[in-house]
C-alpha cells in the first residue's frame, strides 16, 4: 500500500522517529493499510507502542518470515520446526510482554501477574520441550533413511538455491514426479528424495528448502537438519535464476555460497545451474553466462520449465561424479605429515579418519585430478595409497 523509509539511529521506543511515526499512522489511514511490516528488527515494546499509535498489527521481518513458512509448511517436520521457531520468539519476548501487560490495557497482550507470568513461561518451556522430542524421533528416522541409501550405494545429489531459482520444477522433471511448485516463495519447506536413472545409472536427488538472505538465525537453526541432506550429498547442483538483473544474480549466488560453507559443504563438487534462459534471448544467455564463468562452479545454462539442455546438465553431472573417486590413505605420525593432513582437510571430503601410534588413516572424496596430487604427497611422506572407487 506504500512505503517508508528512514536514516537514523534507531529510537528506542518506536525504531522510528516519534515524527515519523505520526507520517506512518497518517499513510495507513489514508491507504486503509492492514498491517505494517519493518525490515529490521522490532523490539516487543516497539512493536507494542507502534502498533499503540497506527491501531493496527505491527510486525518485522523475522514475523514475516514466520508467517510465510508457517502457511507454506506441509511436512510434520516443516511444522514442527516453525513451532519451535515461534515458541522460542515466544519466550524471548516473554518477560517484556508482561511487563507491558501490566502497565496498560493495550488489547492483545494478556493482563498477566507476576505469578501469572512465571506459569506463561513455563508452559512456553514446556512446549518447547515437547516440540524437540517430537522432531528428535524425526531426525532418527530421517539418519536412519539416510545410512540405508549410503548402505544401498547410491550416489546422491541435492538441489541447492535462492526460493524460487526453480528447484522443485528442476526436480520434477528430472524425476518425472509431481512436486509442489509455485509462484509463492518457500514452497518447498522440507526435503524430497527420489531414485532419478539417466545413462543406465540410479542417483538419489534431493530438493531442498530455498535459501534467502538474511535469514534469522532462529530459522537456520530450524532448519538446519532439513538443509544438512545437501552436506552429505556428492553433487551439488546450485541453481541462480538467470532472468533476474545481474546485480541481484550476484547477490543471490553469494548468498548461496555462504550459506553451503555455513552448512559445512563447501568441499563438495558443484555445478552451477543457470535456469530460466527460455525468458531471454542467445545474446543475454552469452553475456550472462560469460560475466558468471570466473565466478560460478561448472555453469550450465538451462531452462527447468521448457526442458532446454537438460542433456548437457545431466552429461555434466556424470563427468563430475564419474571423476570423483573415494581413497584411502596411510600416513606415518610425524610431524611432517600433519601439515598435508590439514590441507587434505581443506581440499578434499573427509569420509573417515583414524590416529593410531604410529599412522593417521584417512578416507577421502576428491576429483581425480586431485587425488593424484594427494597421492604424489602421500608417497613422498612414505605413506600408502590406495583407490577404492564407490562401488555403485
Ligand atoms: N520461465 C521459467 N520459469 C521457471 C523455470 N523454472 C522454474 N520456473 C518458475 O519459477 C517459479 C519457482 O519455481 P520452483 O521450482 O517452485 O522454485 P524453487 O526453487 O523450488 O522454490 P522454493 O521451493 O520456494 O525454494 C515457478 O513459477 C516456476 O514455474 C524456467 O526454466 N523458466
Ligand atoms: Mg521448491
Amino acid at each position: 500500500m506504500g512505503t517508508l523509509e528512514q536514516t537514523r539511529p534507531p529510537d528506542a521506543r518506536y525504531q522510528i522517529g516519534a515524527g515519523k511515526v505520526e507520517e506512518l499512522t497518517q499513510l495507513v489511514d489514508e491507504t486503509g493499510a492492514g498491517k505494517v511490516i519493518f525490515d529490521n528488527n522490532l523490539k516487543t515494546r516497539q512493536t507494542y507502542n507502534l502498533a499503540k499509535a497506527t491501531h493496527v498489527e505491527v510486525i518485522d521481518r523475522f514475523q514475516l518470515i514466520l508467517e510465510i513458512f508457517t502457511h507454506r509448511a506441509t511436512t510434520t517436520e516443516a511444522q514442527l520446526q516453525i513451532q519451535l521457531a515461534t515458541v522460542r520468539n515466544e519466550l524471548k519476548h516473554a518477560k517484556e510482554k508482561v511487563k507491558l501487560a501490566k502497565g496498560s490495557e493495550q488489547p492483545g497482550f494478556m493482563g498477566l501477574g507476576a505469578y501469572e507470568a512465571d506459569v506463561y513461561r513455563d508452559a512456553i518451556k514446556r512446549q518447547v520441550q515437547t516440540i524437540l522430542k517430537k522432531l528428535a524421533k524425526i531426525r532418527e528416522k530421517r539418519v536412519l533413511h539416510r545410512e540405508r541409501r549410503t548402505e544401498l550405494g547410491f550416489l546422491t545429489i541435492s538441489l541447492a538455491g535462492y526460493t524460487k531459482s526453480g528447484k522443485s520444477s528442476l526436480f520434477n522433471v528430472l524425476t518425472e514426479e509431481t512436486v509442489e511448485v509455485d509462484k509463492a516463495l518457500f514452497t518447498t519447506l522440507s526435503t524430497t528424495t527420489r531414485m532419478v536413472e539417466f545413462s543406465n545409472r540410479k542417483f538419489l536427488l534431493t530438493d531442498t528448502v530455498g535459501f534467502i538472505d538474511r535469514l534469522p538465525l532462529a530459522l537456520i537453526e530450524a532448519f538446519h537438519s532439513t538443509l544438512e541432506e545437501t552436506i552429505f550429498s556428492d553433487l551439488i547442483i546450485l541453481m541462480l535464476d538467470l532472468s533476474e538483473p545481474m546485480e541481484k544474480i550476484e547477490k543471490k549466488h553469494n548468498v548461496c555460497l555462504d550459506t553451503i560453507d555455513r552448512l559445512g559443504a563447501s568441499g563438495i563438487p558443484t555445478i552451477t545451474a543457470l535456469n530460466k534462459i527460455d525468458l531471454m534471448g542467445d545474446a543475454e544467455r552469452e553475456q550472462k553466462l560469460e560475466f558468471l564463468k570466473e565466478k560460478t562452479r561448472n555453469p550450465i545454462l538451462i531452462s527447468a520449465k521448457c526442458q532446454i539442455n537438460l542433456d548437457l546438465l545431466k552429461k555434466e553431472i556424470l563427468r563430475i561424479l564419474e571423476n570423483y573417486i573415494e581413497a584411502q590413505i596411510s600416513v606415518p605420525l610425524t610431524g611432517k605429515s600433519m601439515p598435508f593432513i590439514s590441507w587434505l582437510h581443506e581440499k578434499t571430503d573427509i569420509v573417515k579418519e583414524n590416529y593410531t601410534n604410529t599412522s593417521i588413516d584417512v578416507v577421502f572424496g576428491a576429483p581425480s585430478d586431485l587425488s593424484e596430487q594427494v597421492r604424489r604427497k602421500v608417497e613422498d611422506l612414505n605413506g600408502k595409497f590406495e583407490t577404492a572407487p564407490k562401488t555403485k
